[in-house]
């Protein structure tokens, strides 16, 4: 557990996971102790509620002026550009996901950071993957800039484990879904768009077919799975920077029918784009099983829950005045 009076950072804190993390990681350690950052300006409730600070994490200076003036111990890095970005701008997604990251890292060796999280993805896995309860330990051959930085990645972190004693951890992130902030640039991002198409239009044109299955996690789930791994025993450990972690599994068919259990009149029409090569070379479901051993990984939501809970959620802001979509 990160002894309270450590110094917390955040890259990557406006975007869809940094800023539900920030707020949580705030709960447990204060505000004053969790410096979210991001090239992108924060929300006026990531400004209001602690420190924040622009960082861009391809700048290893400006990483090692906020490390140290900060003293910070713990950094969450989740600065990365996503597989459907990256296959429109390929060298920005190397200089992102790959310098930024050793960049934190050497950031994190040179300047006594103690622990560092970096999430992978579901997109390490390629065609050459067995697709159904793809192994933990199995064939890495992803066909996505994004995936060959996230293989590369989780290779780097579990290098400096080895070589510095740096204590790097982190996930395999299928697609998350979330009722806070958009996600930005995935091949997964079809399964949050629906709700709110669902909510405003009644209509929703999917980019993916409709048999297309992938493993998905609620947000929720992705939070704790992100505060159990980082507080999770190190010595029990066998793996540190790719544990599979998964929650669900569906179909963009099956997503758009437990919506219409909710809202009867919701339509879906498909018209699959280029990121349905992306999904088709990714898993239909993952093998968690190393996750639940070594830390006690276990989700909470599944299918119905998660879709109940999204649609609570965004209903009650849209009744508000709060719903916010481009
Ligand atoms: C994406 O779709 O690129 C991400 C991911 C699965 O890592 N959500």
């Amino acid at each position: 557990m990160t002894p309270e009076t450590e110094t917390i950072l955040v890259t990557g804190a406006s975007g869809q996971i940094g800023s539900e993390l920030v707020p949580a990681l705030r709960k447990l350690y204060g505000n004053d102790k969790v410096i979210a950052s991001d090239v992108a300006r924060p929300s006026p409730a990531l400004e209001n509620s602690g420190p924040f600070e622009k960082l861009d994490v391809t700048s290893r200076q400006e990483i090692g002026q906020l490390v140290q003036r900060y003293r910070v111990k713990v950094i969450y890095h989740l600065a990365a550009i996503l597989s459907a970005t990256g296959e429109k701008f390929p060298q920005k997604a190397w200089e992102v996901n790959i310098n930024g990251l050793y960049n934190i890292l050497e950031a994190s060796r040179e300047l006594g950071v103690r622990q560092v999280f970096c999430p992978s993805s579901i997109a390490v896995f390629g065609p050459a993957t067995p697709r159904v309860n793809t192994p933990q330990d199995t064939v890495l051959s992803p066909t996505t800039i994004y995936g060959v930085t996230k293989v590369a990645g989780e290779h780097l972190c579990d290098y400096y484990v080895r070589k510095y004693n740096l204590d790097v951890r982190g996930c395999r992130f299928p697609g998350i879904i979330s009722n806070e902030t958009l996600p930005g640039g995935g091949t997964t991002d079809y399964a949050v768009a629906i709700f709110y198409e669902a909510i405003i239009n009644r209509r929703y044109t999917c980019f993916l077919k409709p048999e297309t299955r992938l493993p998905m996690m609620y947000m929720p789930d992705c939070l704790k799975s992100i505060i159990e791994l980082m507080a999770a025993d190190f010595s029990r450990l066998k793996h540190h920077s790719n544990f599979n972690v998964t929650a669900m599994s569906f179909s963009a068919a099956e997503l758009a029918a437990e919506i219409k259990k909710h809202l009867p009149d919701f339509e879906v029409d498909y018209r699959p784009d280029f990121r349905q090569a992306i999904a088709d070379s990714w898993p239909e479901s993952i093998d968690d099983s190393a996750a639940r051993e070594e830390w006690g990984w276990k989700p909470d939501y599944d299918l119905a829950a998660m879709t109940a809970d999204m649609l609570r959620v965004l209903v009650e802001k849209q009744r508000q005045g709060r719903l916010e979509y481009p």
